[in-house]
C-alpha cells in the first residue's frame, strides 16, 4: 500500500461512506469521538506486511458529514511513550476539561507486559504527549475504553481475557480504588464452548456507552473468529445481561473491534475487516455502517458492507 496518497474517501451516496473508510493504509480498532460538530476517528495502523499485529503508531481522521473524511496523519506513536517497546494496539480517546485523552495499550519495556498509557493534547488532532511518563495501569491486559457518566464519574474499562474497570479521577490520569474485575458470567456475556477457562463469549474490545438511561457494553466475542456482541445493564458496573450478536461476520479478519456513536441524528457502528487489497487478519481496514436502534432499545444485526 502506498503511504503517499491522501485518504480516498469518495461518497457513493448521501450519508453513506465508501467502505473501507481509509483506503491508503491499513487501519484497525476504530474509536470514534463526536466533538464540536465533527466525528474524529482514532485508529490503529497495521504496517504493510504485518504478520502479527505489527503496529507502531495511531492515526486520526475526521468528518463533518460521515462521507468526506480528512486525514490528520499520525499524532501519536510508540515514540510518544518512552517506556513502551512495541504494540501500538487498540485505543480510545475522550474529551474532558479542554483536553483530549487517548488511552492506549502498549508493551511496557520494563515488565514485558501490556500496559495502558495515556496521551494528552489540547487538540483532537494532536500532537499528543505522554500524560504520565509511565503507565496508568499495568496488569498485562489490553483495549482501554473510557465512559464518562452523566454525573461526571469516568470509568476506564479494559481487558482480555478478563474485563476490568476502575473509576478515573476528574484529572483523567489517575484513579480511585483498585482495578476491579467485572464478573464474566454466562448470563452477562453469553456462553462459549470449547475454550478451556473461557466460559463466556467476552473476548476483548469493550465499548461502553449510555443511551436512554440504559448502559451498553459492545465488545468482540469469541476469539479467533470474532464477532461483535453486546450486553446491557442499569448501571455502569453491571450487572450485565447478555443481549446477543451485533455483527456476526469477520470479513476476512479474525478480529473485530466496535465503536458506536450518535451523530447528526443517526447512529453509526464502526468496525474493522480485511476488505482492502492485501487485507487480512493483520492488515485490516476500518469501516462504518449507519443503523437504527429497535424501538425497545436493542441493537439490530448490523452487516458489513460487502461491495
Ligand atoms: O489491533 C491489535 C489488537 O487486535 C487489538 O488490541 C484487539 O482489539 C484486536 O483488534
Amino acid at each position: 500500500m502506498s503511504l503517499l496518497c491522501v485518504v480516498a474517501l469518495l461518497p457513493v451516496a448521501p450519508a453513506r461512506a465508501d467502505n473501507p473508510l481509509v483506503q491508503t493504509i491499513y487501519t484497525a480498532d476504530p474509536a470514534p469521538l463526536v466533538y464540536n460538530g465533527r466525528v474524529y476517528l482514532y485508529t490503529g495502523h497495521d504496517e504493510d506486511g504485518s504478520t502479527y499485529f505489527t503496529m507502531r503508531d495511531w492515526r486520526v481522521f475526521s468528518s463533518a458529514d460521515m462521507v468526506n473524511w480528512t486525514d490528520h496523519g499520525s499524532p501519536m506513536s510508540l515514540a510518544t511513550f518512552s517506556w513502551a517497546s512495541q504494540d501500538a494496539w487498540a485505543g480510545h480517546t475522550v474529551y474532558r476539561n479542554g483536553k483530549f485523552y487517548w488511552y492506549v495499550p502498549v508493551k511496557d519495556r520494563a515488565s514485558g507486559q501490556m500496559a495502558i498509557g495515556v496521551g494528552v493534547s489540547t487538540s483532537p488532532t494532536g500532537p499528543f504527549s505522554d500524560a504520565l511518563g509511565r503507565p496508568l495501569v499495568r496488569n498485562g491486559e489490553i483495549d482501554p475504553n473510557v465512559f464518562i457518566d452523566d454525573n461526571g464519574q469516568a470509568y476506564l474499562y479494559w481487558g482480555n481475557p478478563n474485563l476490568w474497570y476502575v473509576r478515573l479521577n476528574t484529572d483523567m490520569i489517575s484513579y480511585s480504588g483498585s482495578p476491579t474485575q467485572i464478573p464474566l458470567t454466562t448470563a452477562g456475556f453469553g456462553t462459549r464452548t470449547g475454550t478451556a477457562g473461557r466460559p463466556t463469549l467476552y473476548e476483548e474490545a469493550p465499548w461502553v456507552y449510555k443511551r436512554n438511561g440504559l448502559y451498553y457494553n459492545v465488545y468482540a466475542a469469541k476469539c479467533c473468529s470474532e464477532f461483535i456482541a453486546y450486553s446491557t445493564a442499569t448501571g455502569p458496573t453491571g450487572p450485565w445481561t447478555y443481549r446477543g450478536t451485533v455483527m456476526p461476520t469477520q470479513g476476512g479478519s479474525f478480529t473485530n473491534h466496535p465503536g458506536v456513536i450518535d451523530f447528526q441524528g443517526g447512529s453509526y457502528f464502526f468496525y474493522h475487516n480485511g476488505a482492502l487489497p492485501g487485507g487480512g487478519g493483520y492488515t485490516r481496514s476500518v469501516a462504518v455502517e449507519k443503523f437504527g436502534y429497535n424501538a425497545d432499545g436493542t441493537i439490530p444485526t448490523i452487516n458489513m458492507t460487502t461491495t
